[in-house]
This record gives C-alpha cells, sequence and structure tokens, in this order.
C-alpha cells in the first residue's frame, strides 16, 4: 500500500536521520524511475507521496516549483529525475547501472515521452496511424540500440540504467490503446527486441514490485484531464 499522499494543511512528516527520502506520487513515471533505482541497488529510504494537484504549503521548499520526484540525501535536496538517478548509481556501489553509451541514450528517451502525453491528451487531431508514424523512428532508436546491444536488456544480462529510465513509458504504453481506444498500428514483426524487452521488462523483480499497470495510470490522467477531485489514494 503506498502511503497517502499529502495535501495542503498536512504537516511535513519527520526524517530519519540518515535515511534517504524520496518525494514522490504513486503515478509519475518521472518519480518512478528514482523509486526503481532504489529498489535495484537496495538502497534504504522513505517515500513521503505528493498531492501533486493541492499541494502542502511546505513542499515549495523541497522543490521550488513543486514537482516530484526530489530526494532529500540529508545535506542537499537532488531534483529531476535523471540527476537523482545518477547520483544514486555513483554514491552507491550495489549493483552498478550505467554503462558506456547510457547517458547518450536516455537523452534519447524525451521525444518519446513528449509524444506519449501528447498522444494521450489528443493535443493533436492526428489519427491512430499518424501517431504510429510519429513514434516510429524515435522507438527504431532503441530496437536498433538492443540489436546492437544483443542482449535482451539494454543492461545486458539484467536491466541497466536505460532500461529502468525507460521503463516507466513501457509500463503505461497500454494507456494509449485505453484513451483511443485501439492499438498503435504496428506492424506485427515491428520492434520485436522492444516487444521482448517489455516482457522481459514486466517480469523484472524490481519492476513488478513497483507495477501499477495502464489501467490506473489513465485514472491518474483522466483526474487532470477531466478536472476531477486529485484522490490519487482512490485510484
Ligand atoms: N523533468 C522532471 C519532470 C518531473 C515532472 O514533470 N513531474 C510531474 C509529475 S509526473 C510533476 O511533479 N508535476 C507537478 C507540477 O508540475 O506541478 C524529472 O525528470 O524529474
Amino acid at each position: 500500500m503506498p502511503s497517502p499522499h499529502l495535501t495542503t494543511g498536512s504537516q511535513q512528516p519527520p526524517k530519519t536521520e540518515g535515511k534517504l527520502r524520496l518525494y514522490s506520487m504513486e503515478f509519475c513515471p518521472y518519480a518512478q524511475r528514482a523509486r526503481l533505482v532504489l529498489k535495484a541497488k537496495n538502497i534504504p529510504h522513505d517515500i513521503v507521496n505528493i498531492n501533486l494537484i493541492k499541494k502542502p504549503e511546505w513542499y515549495t521548499k523541497i522543490h521550488p516549483e513543486g514537482k516530484v520526484p526530489a530526494l532529500d540525501t540529508g545535506s542537499k535536496i537532488i531534483v529531476e529525475s535523471l540527476d537523482i538517478a545518477n547520483f544514486l548509481d555513483a554514491e552507491y556501489p550495489d549493483n552498478p547501472l550505467c554503462k558506456p553509451g547510457d547517458k547518450e541514450l536516455i537523452q534519447k528517451i524525451a521525444p518519446i515521452t513528449d509524444l506519449f502525453y501528447q498522444c494521450l491528451a489528443k493535443t493533436e487531431n492526428k489519427s491512430l496511424e499518424e501517431w504510429a508514424q510519429a513514434f516510429a523512428p524515435h522507438l527504431a532508436v532503441f530496437e536498433s540500440e538492443l540489436e546492437a546491444r544483443k542482449s535482451t536488456f539494454f543492461g545486458g544480462e539484467k536491466p541497466g540504467m536505460v532500461d529502468y529510465m525507460l521503463w516507466p513509458w513501457g509500463e503505461r504504453a497500454g494507456t494509449i490503446a485505453i484513451a483511443h481506444g485501439a492499438q498503435l498500428p504496428f506492424a506485427s514483426d515491428q520492434f520485436p527486441r522492444l516487444r521482448k524487452w517489455r516482457k522481459a521488462m514486466r517480469e523484472d523483480k524490481v519492476c513488478s514490485e513497483i507495477y501499477n499497470g495502464p489501467e490506473k495510470f489513465w485514472k491518474c490522467v483522466e483526474m487532470k484531464l477531466k478536472n476531477l477531485p486529485p484522490d490519487y489514494d482512490s485510484i
């Protein structure tokens, strides 16, 4: 059970000396990146969930823009999911996640996530074929990289940094079919390595421990799109 999402009028929970704290939101893919790395590297931490639509007054002292994730290390606060992930990988030696070329590849995730939100919110009047065409060249970059690395995961025999930075959108890919009533019309033989990757990631222990799936994510998106009361705890 995730801890309740704190809202206006709440008190900031006291910190445990020496323990990392992640400010998160159960359905945020960027916060999920940090949670995946914390779990993959077995780093003790606690999680404080934030209601992002009715934020606690004290939260702007943690993150000036009021976003999640934010990591409180005890001596500093780190924001931005990639900076948090890199900090954790550098500071905690267990299960090193980053491989050569990963940082450059991770930069190429952003066009996919941008398209993902545009497609969900239907910001442009595109047909599903057109959305698929828009996604295809960006997915092809990752398909080719899996082929070049000759492994199921970008990290090799087990997931590494690219895998965990990309997975939140792999988990949510089914949301597009919920929003549009049909899947993106990719040919069944298109992106075979990425399909295999997605299945393997779904079965990975770390990913499955914090899996929510597309239906719950869609409820969270709908809350925002339809201006419904922001009750993340009821999802
Ligand atoms: N670039 C940031 C993006 C973080 C982000 O956009 N988080 C969203 C939730 S998924 C958020 O906090 N939104 C609340 C707001 O913008 O007020 C990162 O990688 O950490």
